[in-house]
């Protein structure tokens, strides 16, 4: 007699697991990958994925280390707008991953975690690697990094918490979730042979509820008030085409946080620049000359991209416009709080406002000198190292240099450290089009996108050092049409730069460039800012190049402007794998960090 099937497919029905019914919800929801550490606690979940690999389904990345793990389901996520989910072993397995999925809880990346426990009748006896209450609980740990935290100690119980978790991470604002599953719940019997729930379903339908008095009280200030700004912050990027058309018919000037410049184009006229770390003083200029109206779309507000709490952002002049409550209540001085999904409020903003401004009012701005005008008026620092052909090359000169030999459809990643001060202050691809935002035929409404389109990705609250290496992987193996550009220190490359090989392994498009000072340079420079002990920055002169060569991948060192213009980036940005460029930069160059001095020395 023929063994009867379940609906996962090839899998006979009295042998599912529960591992296999996870791994059927994950690809309901379109999970291409698990990114993770294999090890005995979470083995059937392996085994099962195993199974899925040969039918065509989804497949594990195994990662050097849980963090790096995470970090790259992080940066799946980002890139591709679906769960990002990664996986690790009971005890050191899950406190390794533990660092990743604080820095997607920070950041409201939907991502799963997902830890195997030892098996339930072993608990309080001692056994390898114990992760409940009574070993080293690591279980518990997760709890104040997640924002749905649970242990399966039923079999009954795996669907509905993991659809819990699931529907946490998904539902706005999203965030980071963990699973604890005993390695005996995971290998047991699938209690159903099919999903009993279906996610996808929920997953597809978006939600679009605004606060319609509050849009039609903001409807009346835009008609009162004509010099608006707008504030451009991280959850902007479903969103961004029509921020840019209420933007274009209100003729308001605009800024981006650093995390948010990857929106827009650079090059846009109306565009004043980052505000906050790194950013420029044109934007700082801009918001403290007394606008009637600031418009702060998708910011929590945190020091970075606030300009550590700035009196010219934070004042009875805001509206503050977003779907997360933890955002607004960061934001009690403002005028106004308009709650509601980004993309729908501003859509009814633009109906409300073309029904009644008159289509060519006299822009606001005019006669404001150096404002709105890029190439002018955001004034760069340090221009002539911008430009410099000098020995060690400026990080400057190598930002420019990057900005113009990547194609625009690049994804660049900043890492913790001056990377991300670097790439907010000077990264600005060249030829970058995003036409629909440079102007849009009347009366046509904007499309709302994806959400996951940024050319840049700087991380801005947690920061951990290395984030940016397994991110990059995750962005490459999300999106294998654009060419990845990973900014990071070589701090960063000794703490995370394993993590390049996974790279090589997937045969991912990723150029990691490495800013090698010899020096915790972001510490340096911040000890000497602030005039402390200088202790602790220096770094071995380690050759990363050669280091990626004993790893099978391709790596140069850069000394000086010369070598990095004669570099070959066209095919270094079309080779099937990864290849490190070992940039020795020059060291005393002061990144543009005193905000972060000005927070840390006036801080009580
Ligand atoms: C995991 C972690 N540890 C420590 C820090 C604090 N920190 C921030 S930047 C930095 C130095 C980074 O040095 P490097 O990666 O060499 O980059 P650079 O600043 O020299 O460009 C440190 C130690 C951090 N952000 N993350």
């Amino acid at each position: 007699m023929r063994a009867k099937f379940s609906l996962v497919r090839d899998i006979p029905a009295k042998t599912l697991e529960v591992a296999d019914l996870l791994v059927a919800y994950l690809e309901q929801i379109g999970v291409e990958y698990v990114f993770g550490v294999p090890g005995g606690a979470i083995e059937p979940l392996f085994s099962a994925m195993a199974r899925s690999r040969r039918r065509g389904g989804l497949r594990p990345i195994v990662a050097r280390h849980e963090a790096g793990a995470a970090f790259m389901a992080d940066g799946y996520a980002r890139e591709t707008g679906r769960l990002g989910v990664c996986c690790a072993t009971s005890g050191p397995g899950s406190t390794n991953l533990i660092t990743g999925v604080a820095c997607a809880h920070d950041n409201n990346v939907p991502l799963l975690a997902i830890s195997g426990l030892p098996v339930l009748s072993s608990f309080g006896k001692g056994a390898l690697q114990e992760s409940s209450s009574t070993g080293v609980n690591s279980f518990a740990m997760f709890h104040h990094c997640t924002r749905y935290n649970a242990m399966v100690s039923h079999i009954s119980q795996f669907e509905r918490k993991l659809a819990n978790a699931l529907m946490t991470a998904h539902l706005a604002p999203g965030g980071a979730v963990h699973l604890a599953i005993p390695l005996d719940i995971l290998r047991g019997s699938a209690p159903s042979t099919a999903p009993s729930f279906d996610l996808a379903a929920l997953f597809t339908h978006e939600p679009v509820l605004i606060d319609e008095r509050a849009v039609q009280r903001l409807k009346g200030e835009l008609l009162h008030y004509p010099r608006v700004v707008f504030l451009i912050g991280v959850s902007c990027g479903e969103a961004i085409e029509a921020i840019m058309q209420l933007a274009d018919l209100t003729k308001s000037l605009f800024v981006t946080t650093p995390d948010a410049k990857g929106f827009i184009n650079p090059l846009h006229p109306a565009y004043c620049g980052v505000f906050g770390f790194g950013g420029h003083v044109s934007a700082n200029a801009l918001l403290a000359s007394a606008p009637d109206l600031v418009l702060a779309f998708g910011t929590g507000f945190s020091e970075f991209v606030s300009g550590g709490w700035c009196d010219s952002l934070l004042n009875d002049r805001l509206v503050h416009i977003d779907n997360s409550e933890d955002n607004l209540m960061r934001s009690p001085m403002a005028m106004l709080h308009v709650r509601g999904n980004i993309f729908s409020v501003c859509e009814r903003l633009i109906e409300l406002m073309q029904a009644v401004i008159p289509p060519n009012i006299e822009n606001p701005w005019k006669g404001l000198d150096g404002i709105g005008q890029y190439q002018t008026g955001i004034t760069l620092q340090s221009l002539e190292s911008y430009n410099s052909q000098a020995t060690p090359i400026k990080p400057q000169r190598l930002m420019k240099t990057l900005s113009e030999r990547c194609p625009p459809d690049t994804r660049f990643l900043a890492d913790s450290g001056n990377s991300m001060v670097w790439t907010a202050h000077y990264l600005q691809p060249r030829n970058r089009r995003m036409e629909r935002s440079l102007s849009h035929v009347d009366g046509q409404m904007p499309e709302q996108r994806s959400g996951n389109a940024s050319w840049l990705r700087v991380m801005m609250d947690f920061c951990p050092m290395g984030w940016a290496i397994g991110a990059a992987v995750g962005i490459a193996r999300g999106n294998l049409l654009c060419p990845v550009v990973c900014i990071t220190g070589d701090g960063a490359f000794l703490m995370s730069g394993q993590e390049i090989t996974v790279a090589a392994t997937e045969g991912l498009t990723v150029v990691f460039v490495v800013l090698n000072d010899s020096a915790l340079g972001m510490v340096m420079h911040g000890q000497r800012l602030a005039q402390a002990e200088p202790i602790g920055y220096e770094l071995p002169q380690v050759d990363y190049a050669k280091l990626a060569e004993a790893m099978g991948i391709p790596g140069h060192v850069i000394h000086s402007p010369q070598e990095l213009d004669n570099l070959d980036f066209e095919s270094i940005l079309q080779r099937k794998g990864p290849t490190l460029l070992d940039v020795r930069v020059d060291a005393e160059e002061v990144p543009p960090m005193m905000l972060r001095m000005k927070t840390l020395g006036s801080m009580k």
